[in-house]
């Protein structure tokens, strides 16, 4: 683990909030044990281990039913630890997965078969070194064919420049995070309105309204945040996702409690009906086909 890593909360608030039944964290990765799955030698940084065991308790402790587990980049584009959790939770999650461009079709047949649903395509330079967009549309057009979405992150400075590329793929495609915005500039600012935009010319990229950990200069219990997730909730019901985050890899100014963040939920989603879409009926549909 690196010197400077913070390691996940060892004991989380119980949250108010109550999740609706079946509710997905749509966002969480595995870490690990390095032991058995070791970190990409290409990584930025090296976590703390964070096994399937924690991440399914977690779950339960949250009341939520499923999730949905994203390949991070510290394991860079092997695809075991996830697949392994994938295996054990069998109908209980999903997988996105990060793929090269050699992958053969039986290994994208195996991943299918364990429950991976997307391909996520990097873009945040501290995390990953650049891969050329050309190779990046030709996993696009591979993964269409079993039926599979494309998740991407970036940071909101470079939205500008990657919209012609985001417009070109062929899949639905869900953006980490709400594309990263300033929260100090403000919902009414060109760079979030520009997001917006995004989002309303073209239907079929979603969003994650997750993370405001990452995002707030304010602290916990994330009220910088809320506007932002708020917004686009009420804006495309449909087309919003939500996730813990959990490990929480790279966090620097604090350690996350997830029962604090489980409670921004009925602030971004203020109505039952706005929930059950966001938790329960969104991720449903795009990973679990219902
Ligand atoms: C996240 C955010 C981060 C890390 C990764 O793949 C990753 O390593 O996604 C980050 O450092 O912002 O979604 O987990």
């Amino acid at each position: 683990m690196d010197p400077d890593y913070l390691p996940f909360h060892p004991n989380p608030a119980k949250p108010t909030f109550v999740a609706p039944v079946g509710a997905v964290d749509a966002h969480c990765h595995v870490f690990g044990p390095a032991k058995t799955f070791p970190y990409a030698p290409e990584r930025k940084y090296t976590p703390c281990d964070a096994p399937k065991e924690k991440l399914f308790e977690l779950r339960d402790y949250l009341g939520f039913e499923r999730n949905v587990i994203v390949q991070a980049s510290c394991h860079g584009r092997n695809n075991d630890a996830l697949v392994d959790a994938l295996v054990t939770a069998g109908e209980l999650a999903r997988g996105v997965a990060v793929v090269s461009p050699n992958i053969t079709d039986e290994e994208l047949n195996v991943m299918d078969r364990a429950g991976v649903r997307a391909v996520r395509f990097n873009f945040v330079k501290r995390l990953v070194d650049s891969t050329p967009k050309e190779v990046f549309l030709g996993i696009a057009e591979r993964i269409a064919k079993l039926g599979w979405h494309i998740v991407v992150y970036f940071e909101a400075p470079d939205l500008e420049d990657l919209k012609p590329f985001l417009k070109q793929l062929p899949t639905t495609v869900v953006v980490d995070h709400m594309g990263r915005p300033d929260v100090t500039k403000g919902v009414d600012h060109p760079d979030f309105q520009s997001f917006t935009s995004l989002l309303e010319e073209n239907q079929n990229i979603w969003t994650k309204v997750s993370c405001p950990e990452r995002l707030t200069v304010a602290g916990p219990p994330y009220k910088d945040v809320i506007p932002f997730a708020r917004h686009l909730v009420q804006r495309f019901p449909d087309r919003v996702l939500w996730g813990t985050d959990w490990p929480h890899p790279n966090m620097k100014s604090h350690v996350p409690d997830e029962g604090v963040l489980a409670d921004v939920i009925p602030h971004i989603a203020p109505t039952a009906e706005l929930q059950q879409a966001l938790l329960v009926d969104n991720p449903m549909r795009l990973y679990w086909g219902s």
